[in-house]
């Protein structure tokens, strides 16, 4: 058993001379979108990060070793690869001894990106406080990673198959700030914004000093760094609100539980609507991956100065 990370060259080599590094998760790649448009996704994310001057680290644990910067053929054969396991904090020890292969979940990759020294990390959405977690006590390990591991978390917000609110209400008690790049509103994933408001609006520049004054002051934790799909991909709010009560109802008819929830709730989104969803879900993550690959470039040279 191997208890080390396994670090990509060249991702070992930006970290040492401490230059901006985005990790990526691998959760979307295996529960979040389909094959083939999972693989196209993934590479033209790290395509995007490179663009704009950083250094991609796709995560996910292969063979029960953790791995931080996936080669290109890793990558295609975890698209493609069945029964991979959804790997949150609670089950690294567990895939690692048993030498299976984990897609992290945003809370997986957090933990991994921080054993590795990346403090920038890129994503779709979070997950949060599901509706009616007042019964099912169903809140999405991702928020209480944020609580304890300090990585930048850039996101479009989360899927309103959440309780927004609710995961507002949360992040704000763990004392998890939530930046609005360049905006005054939480985004809701597909739409621009949820209704509710973000903590504070801060460009690429003051959100790299958020960072580094946080963590500076010793504060443990995240930072959520919300940003808001493209206008153009973005969809009609009724339409998409719509679809995702007809999912939640499903589930709900179903029985669905535990960390089946999520890829369930994502896939009937996905049959539901067609391909609409899906060419938002990739607008929003190309745009994440390049003000993402913008905050670490901002960070690197904030700590190089
Ligand atoms: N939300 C999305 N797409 C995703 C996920 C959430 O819109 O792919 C994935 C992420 O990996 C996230 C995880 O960390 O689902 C949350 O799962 P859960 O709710 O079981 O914690
Ligand atoms: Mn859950």
């Amino acid at each position: 058993m191997n208890l080390t990370l396994d670090i990509h060259p060249e991702v070992a080599e930006a970290l040492q001379h401490r230059l901006a590094v985005v990790a990526l998760e691998s959760t979307i790649i295996t529960h979040g979108l389909p094959w083939p448009e999972n693989l196209e996704m993934a590479r033209k994310t790290e395509a995007i990060i490179r663009e704009h001057g950083a250094v991609p680290a796709t995560i996910a644990i292969l063979n029960g070793r953790p791995t931080i910067g996936l080669t290109d053929s890793q990558l295609e054969e975890l698209a493609q690869a069945r029964d991979v396991v959804k790997v949150s904090r609670r089950d690294i020890g567990v895939v690692i001894a048993t030498g299976r292969h984990g897609a992290t979940t945003v809370a997986g990759t957090m933990l991994l990106a921080d054993r590795a020294g990346i403090k920038v990390f890129v994503t779709g959405g979070i997950g949060g406080v599901h509706r009616q977690a007042q019964q099912t006590m169903d809140i999405s390990a991702d928020l209480q990673e944020l609580s304890r591991t300090p990585v930048a978390v850039v996101c479009a917000g989360a899927k309103s198959i959440l309780d927004l609110g609710l995961t507002l209400e949360y992040l704000e008690t763990q004392g998890v700030p939530v930046i609005g790049l360049d905006t005054d509103h939480f985004p809701a994933f597909y739409t621009r914004s949820s209704g509710f408001s973000v903590d504070l609006r801060l460009d690429i520049a003051q959100a790299a000093a958020a960072m580094r004054a946080h963590w500076g002051m010793g504060i443990s934790g995240g930072l959520v760094m919300a940003n808001p799909i493209p206008e153009a991909a973005a969809l009609d709010k009724e339409y998409i609100d719509g679809i995702i009560s007809a999912a939640l109802q499903d589930a709900d008819r179903q029985g669905i539980k535990g960390k089946e929830t999520t890829p369930f709730l994502l896939g009937r989104i996905k049959e539901l609507s067609g391909g609409k969803s899906l060419a938002a879900n990739l607008a929003l993550v190309y745009h994440n991956a390049a003000r993402g690959a913008e905050l670490a470039v901002a960070y690197a040279n904030m700590e190089q100065a």
